[in-house]
């Protein structure tokens, strides 16, 4: 595939604030003219929608972890060839809430099955294209949790594990970023969202001035 846009995904735990800032930034770019595609994960695509239903349903609390990884990693194959592949050889620019790192962080930190483990066992469910760019914003997570405590469908089968799972993706994340300092930029997600805005963009920027291949053919910029 001859790609053209740029794969830029949020990740981070519960309540960080990945979604307010996707729409933020993706509202910024429009105005300045780029083609932006939104999308998020689970789902993404009717069947993905399909597949999230079934994975943040908190009655289904008989599923196995193996289950629970391999139904992302069905929902991530579906958006990666349906929507996210054509968006990028179009020349969009997407922005994803949750990818990969997302399995690797929850699947593989938060529920113990190692990274190492889900790259070999099942590299299909990490998606066939990385992201050229990832915004992890970091918040501790009694903020994060407080700041979704009160949402009016209740709080999902994940959202409802206990601070101890939710601090183990914290640090997975932290890890990950760590070994992939070039693509993941780790962002303090406890400020004012418009300061969070502001170094978000910079670091945009930055990427789209250090890649101009990476968006070259972006006609509608
Ligand atoms: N999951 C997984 O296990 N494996 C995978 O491979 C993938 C996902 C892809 C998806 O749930 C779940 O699936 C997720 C991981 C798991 N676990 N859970 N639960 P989701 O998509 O429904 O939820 P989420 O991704 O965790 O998003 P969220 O809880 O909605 O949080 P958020 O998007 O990071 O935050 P927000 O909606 O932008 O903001 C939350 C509130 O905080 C809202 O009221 C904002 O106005 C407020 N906010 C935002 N920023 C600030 C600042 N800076 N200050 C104060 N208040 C703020």
């Amino acid at each position: 595939m001859k790609k053209t846009g740029l794969f830029i995904t949020f990740e981070g735990i519960e309540g960080c604030g990945k979604t307010t800032q996707m729409n933020l930034l993706a509202d910024y770019l429009k105005k300045e003219g780029v083609s932006v595609l939104k999308t998020r994960e689970p789902g993404g695509t009717e069947i993905g929608e399909k597949i999230r239903e079934i994975l943040l349903n908190p009655d289904n609390k008989k599923m196995l972890k193996e289950t629970e990884m391999l139904l992302y990693g069905a929902s991530r194959t579906q958006h990666v060839e349906e929507i996210i592949k054509p968006a990028l050889k179009s020349g969009k620019i997407v922005l994803c809430d949750r990818y990969s790192d997302s399995t690797l962080a929850y699947q593989g930190f938060g529920r113990d099955m190692g990274i190492s483990f889900i790259k070999r066992a099942c590299p299909l469910s990490l998606g066939t294209i990385q992201p050229d760019l990832t915004i992890l914003l970091d918040l501790d997570v009694k903020t994060g949790l407080s700041r979704i405590k009160n949402r009016i469908h209740g709080n999902d089968r994940i959202e409802k594990e206990k601070i101890a799972f939710h601090n183990k993706v914290r640090k997975g994340y932290l890890q990950l970023a760590k070994a992939s300092r070039g693509r993941i930029k780790i962002v303090r997600a406890d400020k004012e969202i418009d300061e969070v805005h502001d170094e978000i963009k910079n670091i945009v920027a930055k990427k789209f001035s250090a890649h101009p291949e990476l968006v070259e053919g972006l006609d509608s910029r």
